[in-house]
């Protein structure tokens, strides 16, 4: 057996893996981490953002682009702390990352040295970041290192993928023993598991039968790589699909069959189709409040009145919010596989789902007929859709859209067809303002030959403006739009509607008479040695980000778009215990859009 230093094994293990990256930041803890990265540096590269939130972000972009994951590294006490956020982005996302931390020598434990949380535990950051992995490990000595790394990399990568922490103490970087290094892990979907033969049959019966069937598809379509055969599945049978946002591109969205997002700000045709279903066939989603007009009956869905078959390989998400008539534990690719197979063999109806297709087709109709216009419309500041649509004509059908959180976020979700898995990135699950200005530069790296633009409102991208230095360090070209509406106005929004109109802390102001405040994004970013330009009327925007995207370097437009032109309402959102009203925010769209009892 060789003998290695902890720092040399973990840096091979990772090489083995194929793991390309580990972005992180130094801090006493993990010097010893960078000697090993330095000496393997033709074969992983390290990128060191300015701040730990970034790496991580960066990490989980990363991974769901490419279904690779990537490791990031982070120092004892403050340093790894701030990764506790974007790590559960990652979790609640189901992406894959592999957080390295460091901690105090283990000689020291106990001893509050310099950056250790001991209350209750020694070393405890393991406790801390519990929630928000799937699994933690703190190997103490390097012979336990070969382990805790392949079951880490196994953790991963097996089942619902999700972020896993390994917490390594300053002196398991440094020391040496005799080491054996283990196997490389098995990758993303390797292991998948289908349904029963019985339950496949039970499926197809429900859905054959259905007059009105609807497919509802989420991330776990996407990460089981399942594009091809849903597609193929919903032609078929002519079912119509909505996706919820980590699930988009799954069918190209322009598709006929492909009805866009369900939910308070989803497209009207598919809450429309939701809620009037009789057979859902769910697909890797789990039907979360804004996906499902906080579960209120008749507004996106309409369970128990409409039959659920509930695919998931999670047993925690199979009736979690809807108890499912067929609720089949199972990878998503496979049990569509079994699918369509089983339907080969049977005869469908003769008429199939022609009606139902053509009561769509006029529920289309009208939600074009009342949002068009407006994608073409001349303004100062620029209207919202006339961003997502400028955005849809430039970026090409891989192009790699990396949204914020925010207003700008529930457009996106409204109109944005994204033509391909892995191209439209969302942090759905927690919303982590940052994941869209930081993600974008990990995105970049896992595609690089495809534009990635990052969409990021003007309170996301304050909080993570350091993007720039980055991008410019390690060359990696992204194009950020800023959608400056000079506030948090999504939450503006909601305080206006709850609260007799009355704004407090949630736009930027300066001085007494509150004069709007953003700082000059343009400039700033030129300082960092980034190109911009500040865009202020619809005419300028398209061309200004053609010009970006074919640069092929950082950019970054400072957009200004008109913070009083809210989103439709499709659906609806309820925050218990104000009683849900309409609309909260927004303008409730369509005059026979009252819930479905
Ligand atoms: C880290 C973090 N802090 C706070 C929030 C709550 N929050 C959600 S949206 C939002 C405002 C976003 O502002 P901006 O980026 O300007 O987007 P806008 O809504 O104005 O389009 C806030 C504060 C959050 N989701 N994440
Ligand atoms: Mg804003």
């Amino acid at each position: 057996m060789p003998r290695m230093k902890g720092a040399e094994l973990i840096t091979e293990y990772l090489i083995k893996n194929d793991i390309p990256y580990v972005f992180g930041i130094c801090g006493h803890g993990n010097v010893g981490m960078l000697d090993p990265l330095y000496q393997a540096r033709d074969r992983i590269a390290l990128i060191s953002p300015r701040h730990e939130q970034v790496a991580a972000h960066m990490a989980d972009a990363y991974f769901r682009v490419r279904h690779k994951p990537v490791a990031t590294l982070t120092s004892c006490g403050p340093g790894s702390c701030n990764i506790i956020m974007p790590l559960a982005c990652a979790l609640t996302d189901s992406s894959a990352l592999l957080a390295i931390t460091a901690n105090v020598p283990t000689s020291q434990f106990n001893r509050s040295p310099f950056q250790e949380i001991n209350r209750h535990f020694q070393a405890d950051f393991v406790n801390i970041v519990r929630p928000v992995v799937k699994r933690s490990f703190q190997p103490t000595r390097v012979d336990m290192l070969p382990l805790a790394l392949r079951q880490a990399m196994t953790e991963m990568l097996s089942g619902r993928p999700g972020p896993v922490n390994v917490d390594v103490p300053f002196n398991v970087f440094q020391e040496d023993d005799e080491v054996e290094m283990p196997p490389p892990a098995p990758v993303l979907n390797a292991h998948r598991s289908g349904a029963s033969p019985d339950d496949i049959a039970r499926a197809l019966d429900m859905i054959l039968v259905a007059q009105r069937p609807v497919i509802f598809i989420g991330h776990g379509v996407t990460l089981s790589e399942a594009s091809r055969e849903l597609t193929e599945f919903a032609k078929k049978l002519g079912i119509p699909v909505i996706s919820s946002p980590n699930g988009m591109g799954c069918i190209d969205m322009t598709d006929a069959l492909s009805l866009g997002f369900i939910g308070r700000n989803g497209a009207f045709p598919a809450n429309e189709a939701g809620r009037r279903a009789d057979v859902v066939l769910a697909i890797g989603a789990r039907f979360d409040d804004r996906s499902a007009s906080s579960w209120m009956p008749g507004y996106s869905w309409n369970f128990p009145h409409t039959r659920l078959i509930h695919v998931d390989v999670d047993p925690a998400e199979l009736g979690r919010n809807y108890p499912p008539d067929l609720g089949i534990l199972a990878d998503a690719r496979t049990f569509l596989r079994q699918m369509l197979t089983a339907s080969g063999e049977r005869k469908t109806k003769g008429e199939g789902t022609k009606e139902w297709l053509a009561a769509i087709a006029k529920w289309r109709a009208e939600w074009e007929k009342f949002t068009r216009p407006n994608f073409e419309a001349h303004t100062s500041p620029m209207r919202p859709e006339r961003v997502v649509a400028d955005c849809q004509a430039v970026l090409p059908a891989d192009g790699i859209i990396c949204c914020d959180v925010g207003v700008s976020h529930n457009w996106y979700m409204q109109f944005w067809n994204a033509r391909k898995p892995q191209s439209m990135l969302n942090s759905w699950g927690f919303s982590g303002m940052g994941f869209g200005a930081a993600g974008a530069l990990g995105a970049k790296l896992a595609a690089p030959d495809r534009p990635v633009v990052a969409v990021t409102g003007d309170g996301c991208f304050t909080m993570v403006p350091h993007v720039l230095c980055t991008a410019v360090e390690y060359n990696i070209p992204v194009v950020w739009v800023i959608w400056n509406n000079f506030g948090w106005v999504s939450i503006r929004d909601i305080q206006l509607g709850m609260f007799g109109g009355r704004e407090h802390g949630t736009m930027f102001h300066q001085g007494a008479n509150k004069k709007p405040y953003n700082p000059d994004f343009a400039a700033w970013a030129k300082a960092s040695g980034v190109d911009a330009i500040t865009v202020t009327k619809s005419q300028d925007f398209r061309g200004a980000l053609e010009h970006a995207v074919k640069a092929n370097k950082p950019y970054l437009l400072d957009v200004h778009v008109d913070a009083e032109v809210r989103p439709p309402s499709t659906g609806a959102w309820e925050l218990p215990p104000t009683p849900y009203k309409e609309p909260v925010y927004g303008q409730r769209f369509i005059p026979d859009a009252a819930p479905v009892k």
